[in-house]
């Protein structure tokens, strides 16, 4: 019955579960991903990336995504996305009545939906918006603290069977998964104390984004009915993550493994999430044997215009970048040439195994959070290259700006957000090149110069 459903629902996540991803973790500044390659990962959403700028990375993120393929509803014919509902109870039930003529066990509805409540805390939660965006090395250096790296070795050796066994059968090193553990929910402190059903129920009726959170809901209800999970156990973050390593509900309706072997799929059982997990990275495409990013120096007379490109590890050695650490890097495996503070801070090659840590979170800035603390766990260095730390963000109202100024001069912002993404950094570069300067595409208050006026 709902295998059929799922099939269409899914989809639908794709597209919505990346805007969720968007709107859920902390950075707005994203660095420049001008190209993407990887074909599990979709373009980068930078819409409205919207956390408190002081929220830690340590709050659990409800960001799993899915490849996007396909647009689709969620409740297709029956889908009510467009509908004004006068209140929370109106969309209740008419929820109710759509999930159960789409062939749910209607005493399991009314058992999960009977006590939702409205919560308006979700909803501000969800509106809220972080005037200004984090610079890279404020996330990175939250992300890979030497507490979170300390913490990390020790959890990696309570679960060393069960890492050890997914890095053989995935290929995800155990340190991708750990680092992702502790990104995720502290490890497992933090995994969300929120009611999963209020706080997707308040969602669905603020209707910002129905489909995603309706998909949520009856992905929840398959959980139960499968025997995943009992309906108490449901306490998340506000946007729908669960467990150990935040999987929104359709993710682990598609992707959740066993991985104790217990018939159960539970994402608050920390073997099954992190088995989930490596899984899930492994079948986004993980390359064996390949770092997310190697840090580089150009060579002397290096065409700048290069940046932002991508080229087989193997192309960019031939064309006279090293590795800034002695590491080795070579092979077929395609990489792009990323500067993610511009020509001052660290020069990186960042690989498929990049893009594929950006399933489960659509921001470059939580996939270096996750390379630099991974290897660091691994007993690895950080950056070589210090960060640009004199450098400062727009605000929302000179990234306006900006992209007024850029689109009046003929540069294509792709409109006009406030929200520095790939397009307003692309649209830079090009102002840069066209006006004598290296074009990094890094936006910040000294490089962007009287445009912010
Ligand atoms: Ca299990």
């Amino acid at each position: 019955m709902k295998s059929k459903y799922f099939s269409v629902s899914a989809l639908a996540l794709a597209t919505s579960a990346l805007l969720l991803a968007a709107c859920s973790s902390a950075p707005t500044q994203q660095p420049i991903k001008v190209t993407q390659g990887a074909s599990v990962v979709s373009k980068e959403q930078t819409p409205t990336r919207i956390v408190t700028s002081t929220q830690s990375t340590q709050v659990a993120k409800p960001t799993q995504t899915q490849p996007a393929q396909t647009q689709a509803p969620a409740v297709q014919s029956t889908t009510s996305s467009a509908q004004f509902y006068a209140s929370f109870d109106d969309w209740k039930s008419d929820f109710i009545r759509r999930a159960i003529a789409s062939g749910y066990n209607s005493g399991a509805v009314y058992s999960l939906m009977n006590g939702a409540a409205l919560s308006q805390r979700v909803i501000d939660l969800d509106r809220s918006q972080a005037e200004f965006s984090k610079m890279p090395w404020e996330y990175v250096e939250g992300a890979a603290s030497s507490n979170r790296i300390n913490q990390g070795r020790s959890k990696l050796n309570d679960q060393r069977s069960v890492l050890v066994d997914t890095e053989n059968r995935y290929g995800v090193p155990k340190e991708i998964t750990t680092a992702i553990w502790g990104m995720e929910s502290s490890f497992g402190a933090g995994m969300g104390n929120m009611d999963l059903v209020n706080a997707l129920s308040s969602l669905a009726y603020d209707g910002r984004r129905r489909d995603f959170a309706e998909s949520q809901l009856l992905a929840m209800l398959s959980m139960i009915e499968r025997g995943d999970v009992s309906q108490s156990q449901l306490k998340g973050s506000w946007a729908g993550g669960m467990g150990h390593t935040q999987f929104i509900p359709a993710t682990w309706i598609q992707e959740g493994v066993d991985g104790n072997g217990d018939g159960r799929k539970n994402p608050w059982t920390a073997s099954d999430a992190l088995t989930s997990t490596a899984s899930y990275l492994g079948n986004a495409g993980w390359v064996r044997g390949v770092a997310p990013y190697y840090e580089v120096r150009l060579p002397q007379g290096f065409d700048y215009r290069l940046i932002g490109e991508k080229r087989s590890l193997d192309e960019w050695r031939q064309l006279g970048l090293t590795s800034a650490a002695g590491e080795y890097f070579s092979g077929t495996t395609s990489a792009e040439l990323w500067l993610p503070a511009g020509i001052s801070g660290p020069v990186l090659l960042a690989t498929q195994n990049f893009d594929v840590i950006k399933v489960y979170n659509n921001s470059s800035n939580y996939a270096l959070g996750v390379a630099l603390l991974a290897k660091r766990i691994a007993g690895g260095q950080g950056f070589v290259a210090s960060w640009p730390t004199y450098e400062s963000p727009l605000s929302r109202t000179q990234v306006q700006a900006l992209q007024r100024n850029l689109t009046a001069k003929g540069y294509n912002t792709g409109g006009v957000d406030g929200i520095a993404g790939a397009n307003t950094r692309r649209a830079f570069a090009s102002w840069q090149q066209a006006n004598g300067k290296i074009p990094d595409g890094f936006i910040s208050q000294s490089t962007a110069g009287d445009l912010i006026w």
